[in-house]
């Protein structure tokens, strides 16, 4: 390991659940709750807009009473401290990796604390509800929607994504199922690269089996243990 200088990680809802913010695909999770086709596609906002932006106002304002945990600060310690190139290629619309205190973190699905104006095509920061169909601060228009990927959306940044992934020596995966695309092919994407790939996840993902090493159990564990290992091996 005392040969990698450039990291990327991509982090799912699993590294947020010991947070209390639920998973998607978990028992429990939101969508049993929620059927995904409802909520969380551009036609399900075109069919039910008051639908979506509840949903949407609900969990925006639940995750302004949530802390990092164990994992994040681990993250946002390494993130302070490796001094080679790192990303950390987020799914999660949380805000947690930047409260733990990274800075190095790329938002590929959207923020909640974002809305996206769809007349100036801006995207404020928004902490309140959106139901009332508040007027966008810089065009005026009552046109703000989440800024959210949803289902048939381009994910955003690809391009900086790949790039990382081709410079990069580790990818490492934590906390996410496997099951959405395109992050899902990133570890594909690495091995083609020839860049060394390890899950850490409570429970072997879809794509576990691309992995060169998975190791299984929560993230508040997991995660502090591999940054201590990984920056104990840039001091060697
Ligand atoms: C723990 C833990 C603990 C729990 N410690 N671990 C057929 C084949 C292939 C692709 C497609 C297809 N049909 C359609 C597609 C494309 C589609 C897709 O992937 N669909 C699949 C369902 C098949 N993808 C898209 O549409 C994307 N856009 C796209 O593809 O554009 C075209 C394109 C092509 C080529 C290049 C680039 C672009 C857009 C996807 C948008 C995803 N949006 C969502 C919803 C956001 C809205 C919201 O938040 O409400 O993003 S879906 C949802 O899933 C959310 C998440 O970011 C995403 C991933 O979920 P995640 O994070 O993995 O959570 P879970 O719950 O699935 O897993 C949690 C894991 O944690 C579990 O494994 C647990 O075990 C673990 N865990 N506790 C450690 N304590």
């Amino acid at each position: 390991m005392s040969s990698i200088r450039n990291i990327v990680i991509l982090t799912g809802a699993g590294v947020s659940a010991e947070s209390g913010i639920d998973t998607f695909r978990d028992g429990g999770g939101l969508w049993e709750q929620h059927r995904v086709e409802d909520v969380a596609t551009p036609e399900a906002f075109a069919r039910d807009p008051d639908l979506v932006l509840r949903f949407y106002d609900m969990r925006r304002e639940a995750i302004q009473t949530k802390q990092p945990n164990a994992a994040h600060r681990a993250l946002a310690k390494l993130d302070a401290e490796w001094e080679g190139d790192l990303l950390i290629v987020t799914q999660n619309v949380d805000d947690l990796h930047e409260r733990a205190g990274a800075k190095r973190v790329l938002h590929m699905h959207g923020e909640h604390l974002n809305a996206w104006c769809m007349a100036c095509d801006e995207r404020p920061r928004w902490i309140g509800p959106l139901i009332d169909r508040p007027a966008c601060p810089e065009c005026g228009e009552a046109a703000l929607r989440p800024d959210i990927v949803w289902f048939g959306e381009m994910p955003y940044r690809m391009d900086e994504i790949f790039a990382a992934l081709e410079q990069a020596d580790l990818f490492v995966s934590i906390g996410t199922s496997g099951a959405v695309y395109p992050a899902a092919g990133f570890v594909r994407n690495a091995r083609e690269l020839g860049v060394e790939t390890l899950e850490l996840n409570l429970e072997p993902s879809q794509g576990t089996a691309w992995f060169d090493e998975a190791r299984h159990g929560p993230a508040s564990e997991l995660v502090p243990a591999w940054v201590e290992e990984v920056l104990a091996s840039s001091r060697t």
